[in-house]
């Protein structure tokens, strides 16, 4: 069986407020493995496509021009129950709402500005990883202590 992998993204306030280090130390220590990682400026059409879901909401065109209006680090992490476990990690949606500990909870305020995305489910992780990554930029590969990130 594939191994389970998950798309995640800092926003551009997490960039803008030089988060990114920060972000990317929470998934390296917890022992996630890191497939892909690029910075860009999404287009209008690509963010359109990931947040589809969320077309017929009142924040739908601010929730786009804010996620196109800078640079954004996209990621592909890979772990058993990564996709949960991100979540987790990241925290609720609304920042206020978010557990201390996590990502929102410790570095975020405000819903609108809530410095990272994470896919919800297995077949959104699919999804939004063939969206923003082409195949080529995937990189598999066995760290040294693999057999220490897997539950035995
Ligand atoms: P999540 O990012 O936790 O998966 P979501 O998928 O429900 O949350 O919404 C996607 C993003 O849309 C969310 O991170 C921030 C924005 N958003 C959601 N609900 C909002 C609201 N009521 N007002 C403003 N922005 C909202
Ligand atoms: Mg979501």
């Amino acid at each position: 069986m594939a191994a389970e992998r998950t798309f995640i993204a800092i926003k551009p306030d997490g960039v803008q407020r030089g988060l990114i280090g920060e972000i990317l130390g929470r998934f390296e220590r917890k022992g996630f493995k890191l497939i892909a990682l690029k910075q860009l400026i999404p287009s209008r059409e690509l963010a359109e496509r990931h947040y589809g879901v969320h077309r017929e909401r009142p924040f739908f065109s601010g929730l786009v021009d804010f996620i196109t209006s800078g640079p954004v680090v996209a990621m592909v992490w890979e772990g058993d129950g990564v996709i949960a476990s991100a979540r987790n990690l990241i925290g609720a949606t609304k920042p206020l709402e978010a557990n201390p500990g996590t990502i929102r909870g410790d570095l975020a305020v405000n819903i609108g500005r809530n410095v990272i995305h994470g896919s919800d489910g297995l077949e959104t992780a699919a999804f939004e990883i063939g969206l923003w990554f082409d195949s080529s930029e995937l990189h598999d590969w066995v760290p040294s202590d693999q057999s220490w990130r897997v539950e035995s």
